[in-house]
C-alpha cells in the first residue's frame, strides 16, 4: 500500500512552495497565478527514527522506509468547470490519490498576488470545494445516463444505478461525497475527487505558528475535517538544513514537528493507516497497513503468498527489541510472542512471518 496525496487550492497560495519543501524538489514556485501547469510528482520517504535505530542494531542494514507520493497540480479558480483559468482537466492527475491536501492562504504578504484581490479563507475554501463538486458532477453526469440504460436491460445493475442517482443529487446540492455517509462501492472507477478525505493546510505566517487563537478560528471553518497550520515559507527554509539545524529553527518558532511530519501523520490518521516493521541484516523496512489489520492481512502487504500461506507471526515491540539489543536478547527476556491468524497488528510491532507457500 503506497500513500499518495494530491495538493489542491487556489493559484498562488503556496502549493508548489510546500511541495518543494516536502519533497526536497526544485520546481518552479513563483509569484504569479498559474505558475504550475504540468503536474509535479515527488516521492518522499516517511521519516521514522525506529528504522535508523534498527539498522544500527542489525549492523548497518539498509533502510527501506514507507513512502508518500505528493502530486502538485495547477491552481483551481471559480468557473474552472466551465474553462476559467486552466480549466479543471488537470484534476485527472489527482484522481488516483488516496487523500487531498487543500492549501489555503492565511499568510499576509501584500507582495504576493491573490487571485481575488485579498485572501479570505472561508470564501477561498468554498470556491475550491464548489469546483471539486462541479468536476464530480460532470463525471457523474457522463456516466449516469449510460448506467441507467444498462440497468433497464440488466436488473442486477438497478441498485448501483439508484446509488449513482443519489450521489448525483448529493453533488447537485453542492455537497461532497466524503463525509456524506454515501460510499463508492461498485463505483470506484469513477474516482470522484470529493470522495477523497481532505486535510486542510492553512499556509500561515511563521509568526502565527504558535498562535492558538488564530488556529482555532481557522480550524472552525473546516471542522470536522482536520486542519494543519504550516508556514510554507518556513518549510522551504527548513528543507535546506540538516536535522539538528531543522530542530533548532523549528523550536525557535515553538514547533516540535516539521510540516512534512504533520502532513504525513494527519494523512495516516485521516485514512486510518498505521505501519509495522520488519527487520534483519538484509534490510529494515516499514510497511503501511490499515488500522485494525490482522497478522495475515499485514503479511499480505509483503506478498499475497504470505497471507494465503500464513502460519504464525513472531512479534516483538520495537522498543523492547531496541532495549534488549538483539532479537536473541529480546527472546531471552520473554519479549517475543508467537501470534496467530486473529492477531491485530500494533503500530510498534516488529514482525517475522512464518508461512507455507505450498498451501
Ligand atoms: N509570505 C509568504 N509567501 C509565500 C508563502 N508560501 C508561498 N509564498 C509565495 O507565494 C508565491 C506563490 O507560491 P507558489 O508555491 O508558486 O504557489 P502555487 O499555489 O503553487 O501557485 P500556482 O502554481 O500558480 O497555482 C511565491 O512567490 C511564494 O514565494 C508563505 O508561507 N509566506
Ligand atoms: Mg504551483
Amino acid at each position: 500500500m503506497s500513500l499518495s496525496i494530491g495538493i489542491i487550492g487556489l493559484p498562488n497560495v503556496g502549493k508548489s512552495t510546500l511541495f518543494n519543501a516536502l519533497t526536497g524538489g526544485n520546481i518552479l514556485a513563483a509569484n504569479y497565478p498559474f505558475a504550475t501547469i504540468e503536474p509535479n510528482t515527488g516521492i518522499v520517504p516517511v521519516p521514522d527514527q525506529r528504522l535508523n535505530d534498527l539498522s544500527t542494531l542489525y549492523g548497518g542494514a539498509p533502510i527501506k522506509p514507507a513512502t508518500v507520493t505528493f502530486v502538485d497540480i495547477a491552481g483551481l479558480v471559480a468557473g474552472a468547470s466551465k474553462g476559467e483559468g486552466l480549466g479543471n482537466q488537470f484534476l485527472a492527475n489527482i484522481r488516483t490519490c488516496n487523500a487531498l491536501i487543500h492549501v489555503v492562504r492565511a499568510f499576509n504578504d501584500p507582495d504576493v498576488i491573490h487571485i481575488d484581490g485579498a485572501a479570505d479563507p472561508a470564501r477561498d475554501i468554498s470556491v475550491i470545494n464548489t469546483e471539486l463538486v462541479l468536476a464530480d458532477l460532470q463525471t457523474v453526469e457522463n456516466r449516469l445516463p449510460r448506467l441507467q440504460k444498462e440497468a433497464r436491460a440488466n436488473p442486477k445493475l438497478a441498485a448501483l444505478s439508484a446509488k449513482l442517482q443519489q450521489i448525483h443529487a448529493l453533488l447537485d446540492s453542492g455537497k461532497p461525497v466524503y463525509g456524506s455517509g454515501m460510499d463508492m462501492e461498485g463505483l470506484e472507477d469513477l474516482q470522484l475527487i470529493t470522495a477523497k478525505p481532505v486535510i486542510y493546510l492553512f499556509n500561515i505566517d511563521d509568526t502565527d505558528l504558535a498562535n492558538d487563537a488564530r488556529h482555532q478560528e481557522l480550524a472552525a471553518l473546516v471542522a470536522p475535517a482536520e486542519a494543519l497550520f504550516v508556514s510554507a515559507k518556513l518549510e522551504a527554509e527548513l528543507s535546506g538544513l540538516d536535522a539538528t539545524d531543522q530542530t533548532e529553527l523549528l523550536e525557535s518558532y515553538g514547533q516540535s514537528e516539521s510540516g512534512l511530519i504533520q502532513v504525513i501523520h494527519a494523512a495516516y490518521r485521516t485514512l486510518g493507516l498505521q505501519s509495522y516493521l520488519t527487520a534483519g541484516e538484509k534490510e529494515v523496512r516499514a510497511w503501511t497497513i490499515s488500522q485494525g489489520a490482522t497478522a495475515p492481512q499485514a503479511a499480505g502487504v509483503i506478498h499475497g503468498d504470505f497471507e494465503r500461506g500464513f502460519i504464525a507471526a513472531e512479534v516483538v515491540s520495537c522498543s523492547d527489541l531496541l532495549a534488549a539489543g538483539s532479537l536473541a536478547g529480546a527472546r531471552a527476556a520473554g519479549k517475543v510472542r508467537t501470534e496467530g491468524k486473529t492477531y491485530v497488528m500494533q503500530p510498534d510491532d516488529v514482525v517475522e512471518f512464518r508461512f507455507n507457500v505450498s498451501k
